[in-house]
């Protein structure tokens, strides 16, 4: 963690004597270990932390819901491996916060979430303070660790611990409860420099044994089928050349995760997302490279992996390369588990596969280039398509074409039929720039993360937006405005939730619980706070105001309405749903 030394602030007491306070801890701990970013929402009793972190050369970030900050804070630490810091006021502001810690958390990203709290001896005892509630006990069972600091000389401690919690191992989110009373507390200024720790070596490199290297490449080598699986843990890691030496060096195909593409281009000539249905039943030994064999991997068992029914093992062997030891084994047997970080792991491996690793046999290659040249070729003649009304995707080819100029930009996404078309239609070309939903699928975090990606990222942000998701943090884009943030939001308004055609089965007047109200005025929410707001039917208008976006780096919405029939209920998950199991 960057940074150099830094002077406490104090204050000037009235006597010769230099006092510091809780605030000023708090701000100089989080300063001394190279955080210089909070997003939050201010209030009782952190109005003045955030005023006073403003004043001290921090950036604070004000939100308008404490769960976009949170969404912020927790992206902007997959991005920076730093943990991203969230401030809230106490029970209301802390719980709408602390569903982004919950999501960091399962995320593996890390983020703390500090919140103030109330008087520690009136919520104890229950007699109604204001804001009561005990947000530590609520936190804990959400969070990878949570701590409360009571005394302003335990303050570095407890950020330390915030920090190493957050970043070390398996990262996540924590949370910091900082009672009111904590931060009008006088020190001198020295005792409370002395009291700071600027953390040493927060993320400590893993090495793997030796004896799991040779498992694992003993296993690699016996394949005639291999596929390697890279997931947000690979990004996150940030060994990318390392990573993608792996995967040229051995000639294995991979697929990358959602937010792993981008990792190596995915144009690249190994990629075999267009031939997933094919590979993953078809592989005989899948390395998994920091991605867990959850829903999103079908568990690694049942008819996607080639087993006969939904609970049977499909065959395949699993090197899985991962930093929990507890990860192995979660859902089907892992034959060889390579516990360590994902650089001291695959540099690990690249040292035993040297310069002559035999390529994968041709046939299996050539079975799978077949696949992806018909599978291509499909897409193509899809995305050429110009239907009137304008469809998911004859507006995502455009989509593609603008990334595919910007491949520094960050590719927001969340939605259902949004999310799913434009993970396959969009290719990624840089590492960690595609953030989206992830693995609870949890529509809300796309302002938060935009906001998030412009500031903390510097880049150009495209968020690509289902109407439904956007509703959920709708009202940050007066933040993107207020901010001036480069940020070019696509709504693909469908009027409704996977669709819009749905009527009242009921037969009375209120809509249907999936539709809302049709042709809405998206593009007015952004012009109300300054922005520009673009209303688009076709390909071509989308695509006219896309490079505007880009080229003027101001605020933008983009209400682009497409078929409202265009969609699919839940998108590519509708077998999860229980109506879909009763059938
Ligand atoms: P995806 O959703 O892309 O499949 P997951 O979130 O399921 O990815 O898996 C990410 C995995 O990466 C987690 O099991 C986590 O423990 C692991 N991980 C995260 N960071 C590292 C790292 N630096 N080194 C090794 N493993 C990591
Ligand atoms: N609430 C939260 C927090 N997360 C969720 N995932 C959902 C509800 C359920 N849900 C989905 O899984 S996708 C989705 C909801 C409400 C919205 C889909 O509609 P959309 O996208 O307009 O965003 P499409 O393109 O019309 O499918």
């Amino acid at each position: 963690m960057g940074g150099s030394v830094i002077e406490p602030s104090v204050t000037p007491d009235a006597g010769a004597m230099q006092v510091t306070d809780g605030f000023h801890l708090v701000i100089d701990a989080l300063r001394l270990n190279g955080i210089d970013t909070i997003f939050g929402l201010p209030g009782i009793p952190i109005t003045d932390l955030t005023r006073k972190a403003q004043a001290c050369g921090m950036r604070v970030i004000s939100f308008r819901h404490e769960q976009s900050a949170g969404y912020a804070a927790s992206i902007a630490g997959f991005m920076t491996q730093k943990p991203g810091i969230c401030l809230t006021v106490s029970a209301p502001g802390f719980l709408n916060g602390l569903t982004a810690l919950a999501n960091a958390t399962t995320n593996c990203f890390p983020m703390i979430l500090i919140s103030g709290s109330s008087e520690r001896e009136v919520v104890d005892l229950q007699q109604g303070d204001y804001e009561e509630m005990d947000q530590l006990a609520i936190a804990r069972p959400l969070a990878k660790a949570a701590f409360r600091v009571l005394h302003a000389e335990d303050i570095g401690v407890g950020v330390a611990r915030a920090i190493r919690a957050a970043v070390s191992g398996r990262p996540g989110g924590v949370y910091l409860d900082l009672p009111a009373r904590l931060f009008p507390q006088s020190i001198d200024a020295e005792a409370g420099r002395r009291s700071l720790i600027k953390v040493v070596d927060p993320a400590p490199r893993q090495i793997p044994a030796p004896e799991a290297v040779r498992r694992a490449l003993d296993l690699l080598r016996s394949a005639r089928k291999p596929l390697i699986i890279l997931g947000k843990g690979a990004a996150y890691a940030q060994a990318d050349a390392e990573i993608r030496n792996l995967v040229e060096r051995t000639g294995i195909p991979y697929l990358p995760m959602s937010m792993a593409k981008g990792l190596l281009p995915d144009t690249h000539e190994q990629s075999a997302s267009a031939a997933r249905s094919y590979v993953l039943p078809e592989a005989d030994v899948v390395m998994l490279v920091g991605a867990r064999l959850n829903w999103l991997l079908s568990h690694g068992k049942g008819k996607t992996w080639g087993g006969k029914s939904a609970k049977d093992w499909g065959g395949q062997k699993f090197v899985q390369v991962d930093i929990s030891p507890q990860e192995a084994d979660s859902n089907v047997r892992i034959d060889a588990p390579l516990v360590g970080d994902i650089g001291s792991c695959v540099s690990a491996l690249l040292a035993g596969i040297g310069s002559a690793w035999p390529k994968p046999p041709a046939e299996w290659l050539g079975a799978i280039a077949e696949r992806k040249t018909k599978n291509v070729a499909k897409m193509a003649e899809t995305l050429a398509k110009n239907p009137s009304p304008m469809n998911f995707h004859s507006a995502l080819n455009v989509v593609r074409d603008i990334v595919k100029a910007n491949p520094d930009a960050y590719l927001v996404n969340e939605g259902a039929n949004a999310l799913d078309f434009t993970r396959s239609i969009v290719d990624m070309y840089r590492p960690r720039k595609r953030l989206d939903v992830g693995t609870w699928g949890v529509m809300g975090v796309g302002m938060g993360f935009a906001v998030a990606a412009a500031a903390v990222g510097k880049q150009q942000v495209i968020a690509i937006e289902g109407d439904s998701a956007f509703g959920f943090s709708g009202m940050e884009v007066e933040t993107i405005c207020r901010y001036d943030l480069p940020v070019c939001v696509v709504i693909l308004n469908n009027n409704g939730v996977y669709r819009g055609d749905e009527t009242n089965v009921g037969g009375g007047r209120d809509p249907a619980p999936l539709v809302f109200v049709k042709d809405a005025r998206y593009e007015k929410l952004m012009e109300a706070f300054g922005g520009v707001g673009v209303h688009v039917s076709t390909p071509d208008a989308l695509r006219s105001a896309m490079q505007e976006a880009v080229r003027s780096r101001r605020p933008t919405l983009i209400n682009a309405v497409i078929d409202e029939t265009a969609g699919t209920e839940s998108g590519r998950i509708t077998n999860l749903n229980p109506s879909a199991k009763k059938k």
